[in-house]
């Protein structure tokens, strides 16, 4: 049986008890970087601190000029799993190429190598390492294909350092995005996402078009359509403290036209 965390737990994000054999799940925790070589090291040994035999850390770098890729490298060296296996690995790639492409290429890999869950998860510290055994546990108690960790669901929360201005923006491209595509998920634009192998190979990543954020409204989208159950986990998203944002114009006008490319497409189809 899958416990559920006390109240206590959801408030401060930290880990409800998984049963042994669901901890030995393998389950990839998919990190792309781009001069993150200020977080990388906190981000792997809070992953490999977990509670999670199974879990498994895949970086995917674009080759950053700040040396993460080195870093993350050198670290992969001290991660092994009892019987001797490496527990943390590292996807290099040539050119800075967009979050949405460093996903897609890293979750393909995941799924190859054999992972029957892959969480999304950014280098940056704003997504709650503490709710992955919930996530997990919810993923494999209800079959879902998708399992959301979510702001904007009931228990959900923003970090204070947001001012006013900045929620409002997060909250209104959500609602931007669900209304053009008629969805419910509540965090459609999230980033911290756990999904059943089964989904991924259904979407079929190469098919996604996406290069930057968008992304995550595409990935959900094309669960939803393709019938998948998804699920939705309040989590507390903390302000990245350290490095710098990789958002910029091109990557904002790519998300304010998906939803209408998408929504186009797939009337298309009907
Ligand atoms: N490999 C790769 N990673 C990227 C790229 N763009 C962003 N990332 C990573 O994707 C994650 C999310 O990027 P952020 O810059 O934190 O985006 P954000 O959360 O919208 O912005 P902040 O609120 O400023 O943190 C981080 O781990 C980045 O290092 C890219 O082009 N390639
Ligand atoms: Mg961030």
């Amino acid at each position: 049986m899958y416990q559920n965390p006390g109240a206590d737990d959801v408030a401060t994000g930290r880990a409800g008890a998984l049963p042994e054999s669901w901890g030995m799940t393998p389950l990839t925790v998919v990190m792309p970087t781009y001069n993150e070589a200020g977080n990388v090291p906190r981000m792997a040994e809070l992953l490999m601190d977990l509670d999670i035999p199974g879990l498994r850390l895949l970086i995917v770098d674009d080759s950053s000029p700040d040396g993460t890729g080195q870093i993350a490298e050198e670290l992969a060296q001290k991660f092994h799993a009892e019987d001797g296996t490496p527990r943390m690995s590292v996807m290099h790639r040539t050119a800075k190429d967009g979050l949405g492409r460093a996903y897609a290429a890293g979750m393909s890999k995941a799924v190859e190598d054999g992972a029957r869950y892959v969480l999304q998860m950014d280098a940056d510290g704003s997504h709650p390492e503490g709710k992955i055994a919930e996530m997990l546990g919810v993923a494999l108690s209800t079959d879902a294909g998708l399992v959301v960790g979510s702001r904007y669901v009931p228990g959900g929360t923003l970090s204070d350092a947001w001012g006013a201005h900045r929620k409002l923006l997060s909250r209104w491209a959500n609602a931007y995005a669900s209304t053009i595509l008629g969805t419910r998920v509540r965090d459609i634009t999230g980033g911290f996402n756990l999904w059943s192998a089964d989904a991924l190979r259904a979407i079929d990543l190469g098919s996604v078009g996406s290069a930057g954020y968008s992304f995550q409204v595409e990935m959900k989208y094309a669960a939803l359509r393709q019938g998948f159950q998804v699920m939705e986990v309040p989590i507390h998203f903390e302000d990245r403290t350290v490095g710098e944002s990789k958002m910029n114009l091109a990557v904002q006008l790519e998300s304010i036209a998906m939803p209408w490319k998408l929504r186009v497409r797939s009337r298309g189809r009907k």
